[in-house]
């Protein structure tokens, strides 16, 4: 009789995980029929991320405060890893610092590491070691280089 019962209830709860599987298969389908896809293509920085922000931003209630707090880390790295470009380029072309207190500043910022955990802001040195330089006046000499190694169009 126990035997019995339990088959019983194998039964069901096969039959319902059968029908909860049918139930979100038609869900999806529903969904997919709604969907539409798009592929975008392009060389690099030529728009491809704006258009999906823009997406975002104009479709879909643009960033939570959270979403935006995880953009900081990226922004920082970008900051440093620019800096650090700039940085080796001056060396790979010989360009000399006219600044020379920016030499300590270069080394400085090529040790930097980006603190992965992003509530913790760039040292305070960063940003002067970044403004200082950038108004080197090394720094147009470096740009006549700039088809011969990568910057992101947002640095300058
Ligand atoms: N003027 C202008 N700049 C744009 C436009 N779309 C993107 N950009 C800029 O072009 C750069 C590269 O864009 P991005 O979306 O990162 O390119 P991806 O490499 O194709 O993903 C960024 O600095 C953008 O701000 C646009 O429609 N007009
Ligand atoms: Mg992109």
């Amino acid at each position: 009789m126990g035997m019995c019962m339990s088959t019983q209830n194998d039964d069901q709860e096969q039959k319902k995980r059968s029908q909860a599987i049918d139930r979100k298969l038609e869900e999806d389908s529903r969904r997919l029929r709604r969907e539409c896809k798009i592929l975008l293509l392009g060389s690099g920085e030529s728009g491809k991320s704006t258009i999906v922000k823009q997406m975002k931003i104009i479709h879909q209630n643009g960033y939570s405060t959270e979403e935006l707090s995880m953009y900081r880390l990226t922004i920082y790295k970008n900051v440093i890893d620019c800096a650090k470009s700039l940085i080796g380029a001056m060396r790979q072309f010989d360009v000399e610092l006219q600044t020379p207190e920016n030499k300590a500043y270069c080394d400085y910022l090529m040790d930097y590491t980006v603190d992965p955990d992003p509530e913790r802001p760039l040292e305070m040195k960063v940003g002067q070691a970044v403004s200082s330089l950038w108004r080197d006046q090394c720094i147009p000499k470096v740009m006549e280089h700039s088809s011969e190694f990568y910057l992101m169009d947002s640095a300058p």
